[in-house]
């Protein structure tokens, strides 16, 4: 998020909440909000093909067809231009190649939009009044806008939106991305990305090369004048795969094992059939887990991990907060904290690489530091240290303030910093935000005669992904223990379900049988259903065309008939 939570509950006068179900998936936030909406009279335009519970709140519904929303933002958009609603002094001031973005908006006149949208012009204009004279407006997304072959470019076109009417740098302003899980912000910060090391430092710069192989010891210093700093090896400067493109990958011999650390493929991953005989024929797998799960049944090693309850460390959330966590409880059995097993790992795959004389074909003695002592960590407090050393954004959040209840946003740059609660007040990080013409592209996969209907898929409040963990609480499963999938009355009327409740929902990929819950939460023609359970996954659906940038698959629209089952 550009912003904070609090400042946008507290400061926008309208949000404007686009593929974001946040009242079920960010449930304090969604409440934050909804209590802005009933006690402050902030607005609310919501666009989402689906009935959403937090549209109950909101001034406005767009019901925009799944997959249009480049359409219905650059529409919006040309209302606001062709009513003289932007923000003039911002554009002149912040921003560049306005009249290229504008050019390819004037394409979008309310007509054609409706049409390609479905939604109807009166909306249109409505929507773009109370966006526009709201000051500010915060724009709040999640996977409705990312989930998309035209992620990016989504993304991108709500960046554009949000420099059009000046709402960035803002308190209650912002582009405000709802991360997902618990650390998935703090995982990206530190490097959990093919491309960059921790703080976003690319691998294929080789001052960042030789700075974190003199932090990990894989850089020597000569030891006598006439010796150059050599290399006991190189860290790679090769960018690598995403998580989408490595499954993938291992038909195509591009990926002989993998090490797998709390990810559920056989669920959460898109076709689900494809993703098991990928397994199947990988050399050697090693998951780090802590509970048994789909994937498990692939693993050649699994290794006992502990739970968020069981260990110290922080986590960064969806606002770049990074806080602590203590352990409560003593982890079971063999279990150990995540860290202290990948260092394990990494101290002998150092060893390997670092001790074997490539000339000679053998092992042979260093009498060079050696690398794997680096790794050796006492606990989290000096993991947080490397961290403060070697990611600049994170130089000044140390345990001993966190420790403190400093409330510490990145970038925080030194021990005397405060921390960053709004990016980008005075400038974009590039300097000037630029302006990106975005044109519509419709989904890869579209309702023919063979399967007429769309199917988008996401989650429900009471269940957390593949299920491993919410699937063995008690209490959980007395509310929700069975996949659900929301059929339009409309729909079940021609199925014929009247009464009958099981569906019988097949893609080009696979066919899954579930209970249908006939609700008006989805419009005629399309379904919705969840990868919360095994024996009626989406995901036995879903297909895995990515975004060309982000490689993010399109979940959110597969073409699917739907029987009685
Ligand atoms: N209870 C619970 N909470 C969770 C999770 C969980 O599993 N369970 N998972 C967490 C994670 S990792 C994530 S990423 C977040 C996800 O949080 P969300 O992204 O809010 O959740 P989704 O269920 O993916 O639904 C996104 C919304 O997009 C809408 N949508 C579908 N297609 C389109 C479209 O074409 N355009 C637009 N504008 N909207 C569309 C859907 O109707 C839905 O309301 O939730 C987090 N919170
Ligand atoms: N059809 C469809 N598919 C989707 C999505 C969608 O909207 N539609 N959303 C996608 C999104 S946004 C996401 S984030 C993914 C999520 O996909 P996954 O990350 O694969 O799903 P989880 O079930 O959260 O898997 C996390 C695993 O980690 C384990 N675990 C929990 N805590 C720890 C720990 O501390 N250490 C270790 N080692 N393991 C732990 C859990 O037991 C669990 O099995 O799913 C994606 N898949
Ligand atoms: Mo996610």
């Amino acid at each position: 998020m550009s912003n904070s939570m609090d400042d946008v509950a507290k400061y926008a006068q309208a949000f404007f909440i686009i593929g974001s179900n946040t009242t079920e998936q960010h449930p304090v936030f969604g409440t934050m909000l909804r209590r802005a909406v009933r006690f402050r009279g902030a607005k609310l335009v919501v666009a989402d093909p689906r009935k959403i519970d937090i549209t109950e709140f909101a001034t406005l519904h767009l019901r925009q067809k799944p997959g249009t929303d480049i359409a219905l933002l650059n529409g919006l958009m040309y209302i606001i231009l062709e009513k003289g609603w932007e923000d003039k002094t911002f554009i002149e001031e912040r921003t560049e190649n306005f009249d290229e973005f504008k050019a390819t908006v004037m394409q979008y006149p309310p007509e054609k939009v409706a049409e390609i949208t479905r939604v109807p012009v009166e909306q249109l204009y409505e929507a773009a009044e109370i966006l526009a004279s709201s000051k500010p407006t915060a724009v709040l997304w999640a996977m409705g806008i990312t989930q998309h072959i035209v992620g990016v470019r989504n993304v991108m076109d709500l960046a554009n939106f949000q420099m059009l009417l000046g709402n960035m740098g803002k308190p209650g302003g912002g582009v405000n991305p709802l991360r997902g899980q618990n650390n998935v912000q703090g995982a990206c910060d530190m490097g959990g990305l093919p491309n960059v090391y921790p703080a976003y430092q690319p691998v294929t710069s080789n001052e960042v090369i030789e700075k974190f192989g003199k932090a990990w010891g894989t850089y020597e210093r000569g030891k006598k004048k006439e010796e150059s700093d050599s290399f006991i090896f190189h860290l790679s400067s090769k960018v690598g795969l995403t998580v989408t493109e490595m499954i993938p990958g291992i038909p195509e011999g591009k990926i002989k094992s993998l090490y797998i650390l709390g990810e559920d493929p056989v669920m959460s991953d898109p076709d689900t059939n494809h993703i098991r005989h990928c397994l199947e024929s990988v050399d050697f797998l090693v998951l780090q887990e802590i509970f048994p799960s789909e994937t498990s049944a692939y693993a050649d090693v699994l290794l006992p991990g502990v739970s968020f309850a069981e260990k110290t460390g922080t986590f960064t959330n969806t606002e770049r907060r990074v806080q602590m966590v203590r352990r409560a409880v003593e982890p079971p059995g063999d279990a150990k904290p995540d860290w202290w097993i990948t260092s394990e790992i990494a101290k002998r795959v150092l060893f390997h690489l670092s001790s074997f004389d490539e000339g000679k074909g053998e092992r042979r003695r260093i009498d060079l530091e050696a690398p794997w002592a680096k790794w050796d960590y006492k606990d989290t407090s000096a993991i947080m240290d490397e961290i403060n050393a070697l990611a600049p954004s994170y130089g000044g959040i140390t345990h001993a303030r966190l420790e403190a209840e400093e409330r510490l946003q990145w970038p925080c740059l030194t021990v005397d910093h405060p921390g960053t609660p709004i990016l980008h007040t005075k400038q974009f990080t590039r300097g000037k935000g630029k302006f990106m013409p975005i044109d519509h592209v419709p989904p890869a996969e579209r309702p023919d005669d063979d399967y007429p209907m769309v199917m988008s898929t996401g989650r429900v409040l009471y269940h957390w992904h593949g299920g491993t963990m919410t699937r063995r609480s008690q209490g959980i499963m007395q509310v929700y223990n069975e996949a659900l999938v929301e059929v339009n009355p409309d729909d079940a009327l021609k199925l014929g379900l009247n009464g009958r409740d099981r569906v019988r929902i097949t893609s080009r990929r696979g066919s899954i049988e579930a209970k249908a819950w006939v609700t008006e939460r989805v419009p005629p023609g399309m379904v919705y259903a969840n990868f919360h359970f095994p024996e009626a996954s989406a995901n036995e659906l879903t297909h895995a065309s990515l975004d060309p940038v982000a490689k993010i698959p399109e979940y959110k629209i597969t073409a699917v008939k739907v029987e009685l089952a």
